[in-house]
């Protein structure tokens, strides 16, 4: 029995003209997830697909364990449409659950590991989620907890707590193989890194986003003897999808599951599973350069890394042939869609000093001055961008996608680049309300927030910092009730958001700024830019 196309309320859909056209150009071949993970198994059903310090599965057991668990959510309610927020670290089990729920046509949340109460909380409500999945206990995390409190206070919500490295949570009959998704479809919901005080949801289809998975692994080269070491967050769009863990499957190759990314462990892990390539943000890779655990290891199966999510230095850039001994590609993307590559083969130059040009020939790329005219080859714009795997709007976000996305349907990523003659981008500046803490990014809104929740302070504003480690770090200046009285102070603030707030750490301001007034600008608004210097 076929199965008639998925409608979600608030999913902007492609045009139909554009999706015809993507279609006859061959970027929307018509496949899901479900089908990408069923070729690398009838493909390398023997090869390994996914390791981590507990557990090693190849395909064909990836596919058994998926089955079992898919099974196991169905037996429960979950299925076609329902949104689930997967809540888990970098562990074997993330791969089993994401799959099993792309196979009973679930749309998996990807929350962060590092997210807590506050923002999963966010999500539930922004998905109206039907499930939450996540582990028992990692290192010395519990989560157990915060299953409990959505299963109190979301009684629409089946919460699943995964005991990490023990199978028998879901050992039941395996749930017959019928179509639940169609490749059209939104397969999941991704992360913005966000401006605003509410979190924003990212629809991507099966067909776009696989699209872009088949090319990274092109583009970057990778086959099924390639083993990729997962440093960051395995949720985020970086380390999942460019290539990233799809992009191994797309191809037969392996993934290493890091459970940190301390030079330590990654190098280890580098010489111990023989790993060929790694995403990683410049912070980690310049921590990589400087560990002196560099010279104990023999890391010389590495072929390439792959650095994005912020502003890569130059001069580290320079240092990774010499002192790693492998190739260097930039990768700038975003979980809206646009991810640029510097290609194997170019200059060193480029390589070093740009942030690669677009996936896509298709990939439209506008740079466009305030007022929105085109600026000329190498003069710095707004960039701007549609094409065959870039969301035309947020989900159900209809009011800031007007500011988001033009009337043509470019989305406007808040950066600021620099074009070259042969369309090599060069990330120079921002324009949007966001700070990029070493490839996390904050929302100033959300954190400023939290802040006003607390009695004690009259008012307050978030910014970012210059910092040389981190490229900036967040900085909130903070107006309190009553100046005189030394309160609150900063451990109290920052004890506030942890446990009271109950935000993720990455977002609590690594500085606090007492002060009695905030810079204004001549209209009268609070001067940002003058805070953040
Ligand atoms: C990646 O995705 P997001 O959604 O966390 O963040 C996107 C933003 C970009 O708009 C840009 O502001 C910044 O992160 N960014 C970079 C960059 N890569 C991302 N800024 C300068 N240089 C770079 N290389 O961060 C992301 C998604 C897919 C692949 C890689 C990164």
């Amino acid at each position: 029995m076929s199965i008639s196309p998925l409608r979600l309320d608030g999913v902007v859909d492609y045009p139909a003209e554009f999706a015809a056209q993507y279609r006859e150009k061959g970027y929307w071949i018509g496949q899901t997830h479900s089908a990408l993970l069923d070729s690398a198994v009838s493909a390398h059903p023997d090869r390994p697909a996914v390791v981590d310090p507990r557990r090693t599965l190849t395909y064909a057991e990836l596919s058994e364990r998926v089955q079992a668990i898919a099974g196991a959510f169905a037996a429960e309610g979950l299925g076609r449409g329902d949104r689930v927020i997967v809540h888990m670290p970098n562990t074997v089990e993330y791969v089993e659950v994401v799959f099993a729920l792309f196979e009973i046509g679930a749309l998996p949340v990807f929350a962060l590991a590092a997210h807590r109460s506050a923002e999963i909380r966010q999500f539930c409500t922004a998905a109206t989620a039907r499930g939450y999945v996540t582990v028992d206990k990692f290192g010395l995390t519990s989560y157990g907890d915060l299953a409990t409190e959505i299963d109190t206070d979301f009684p629409d919500i089946s919460t699943f707590v995964v005991p990490i490295g023990d199978e028998s949570w879901a050992t039941g009959p395996p749930l017959p193989r019928v179509e639940r998704s169609l490749p059209s479809d939104v397969a999941f919901l991704q992360l913005s890194g966000g401006t605003t005080g509410t979190p924003k949801l990212i629809p991507r289809t099966h067909d776009d986003y696989l699209y872009s998975v088949r090319e990274s692994a092109r583009i970057c080269d990778i086959d099924s003897s390639s083993v990729m070491l997962a440093v960051l967050p395995i949720s985020h769009n970086f380390t999942m999808s460019s290539p990233g863990l799809l992009g191994m499957i797309a191809v037969g190759g392996c993934v290493v599951m890091s459970p940190d990314p301390s030079p330590d462990t990654c190098l280890r892990l580098v010489e111990e599973h023989a790993v060929t390539h790694a995403a990683l943000v410049p912070p980690v890779l310049i921590a990589w350069l400087n560990s002196s655990a560099l010279a104990d290891r023999d890391i010389s199966s590495l072929e390439s890394v792959w650095v994005g999510g912020a502003k890569l230095p130059e001069e580290a850039a320079r240092r990774v042939a010499p002192e790693l001994g492998c190739a260097l590609t930039q990768v700038f993307g975003m979980a809206e869609g646009l991810v640029n590559y510097t290609r194997i083969g170019d200059d060193d130059e480029t390589v070093t000093t740009t942030q690669g040009r677009p996936i896509s020939p298709d990939d439209e790329i506008r740079v466009v001055d305030d007022a929105g005219a085109p600026v000329a080859d190498g003069a710095a714009g707004h960039l701007q961008t549609r094409g065959p795997y870039t969301i035309r709007g947020y989900y159900r976000a209809p009011e800031h996608n007007r500011k988001s996305f033009t009337a043509d349907g470019f989305y406007a990523t808040g950066d600021i680049v620099v074009r070259d003659p042969r369309g090599y981008l060069t990330v120079v500046g921002r324009s949007k309300d966001q700070i990029n803490r070493g490839g996390e990014k904050i929302a100033p809104a959300m954190v400023e927030n939290h802040l006003l929740a607390h009695h004690e302070i009259h008012d307050v504003s978030v910014v970012g910092i210059p910092d040389d480690a981190l490229g900036e770090r967040i900085c909130a200046y903070v107006i309190r009730r009553d100046p005189e009285s030394g309160m609150p102070t900063v451990s109290q603030l920052r004890a506030f958001l942890r446990a009271e707030r109950q935000v993720a750490a990455y977002t609590i301001p690594d500085r606090f700024e007492f002060v009695t007034e905030f810079p204004t600008t001549s209209v009268g608004k609070i001067d940002k830019k003058s805070q953040g210097r």
